[in-house]
């Protein structure tokens, strides 16, 4: 028996032998890892000061392709303020529509409704979905019918000056209701 238990302390000492050498290791591996963040924080900090200056986005656009006899269509975004002031939402325009506008769809006694909404304010660092029954780009009075995959511009003008223009792409496979005014 006496053997087996110098056996079995001689695997003890191994064993933590080890644990020791493994936990120095991983001490090592931590503070490489910590200087390597740090160097890549410092770097991507730079990176983004470079290339992306505070600005409003439109991003991620698409319409709604017609189908025969509709006369108005509706087109969906993102909009980013990245800038560091509240800005609104001016005034809206397209090529293929006679009026564009900024609309938001509320229930009203049951129903649901779309009203235009001017002057609307996005606060700094704030990003506004646009989507069906909810707020959206309001195409009226369509120059000529939307082709499903066909390009879109829609230009918005903010109250800060700026004036940005997405090419939404046209697809006849946004989900809900189109409604008519
Ligand atoms: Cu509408």
């Amino acid at each position: 028996m006496e053997g087996g238990t110098i056996l079995y302390s001689r695997v003890v000492r191994i064993m933590s032998t080890i644990v020791n050498s493994m936990m120095a290791l991983m001490v090592l591996l931590t503070a490489y890892t910590a200087m390597a963040a740090q160097n890549g924080h410092s770097h991507l900090h730079a990176h983004s000061k470079e290339h992306s200056k505070p600005e409003l986005q439109l991003l991620n656009a698409s319409a709604r392709a017609t189908r025969p006899g509709m006369s108005s269509s509706a087109a969906y975004m993102t909009i980013h303020n990245g800038t560091h002031e509240a800005v609104q939402i001016r005034s809206l325009s397209s090529p293929v529509a006679r009026k564009t506008e900024f609309h938001t769809t509320e229930m009203n006694n049951g129903m649901m409704k779309m009203r235009r909404l001017d002057n609307f304010t996005i606060k700094p660092g704030d990003t506004l979905e646009l989507k069906p029954g909810g707020y959206h780009v309001m195409l009226m009075g369509l120059n000529k019918p939307i082709a499903k995959n066909s390009e879109v511009p829609v230009t918005i003008t903010f109250s800060n000056g700026d004036k940005k223009t997405v090419v939404a792409h046209a697809t006849d496979e946004i989900k809900g209701q189109h409604m008519a005014h």
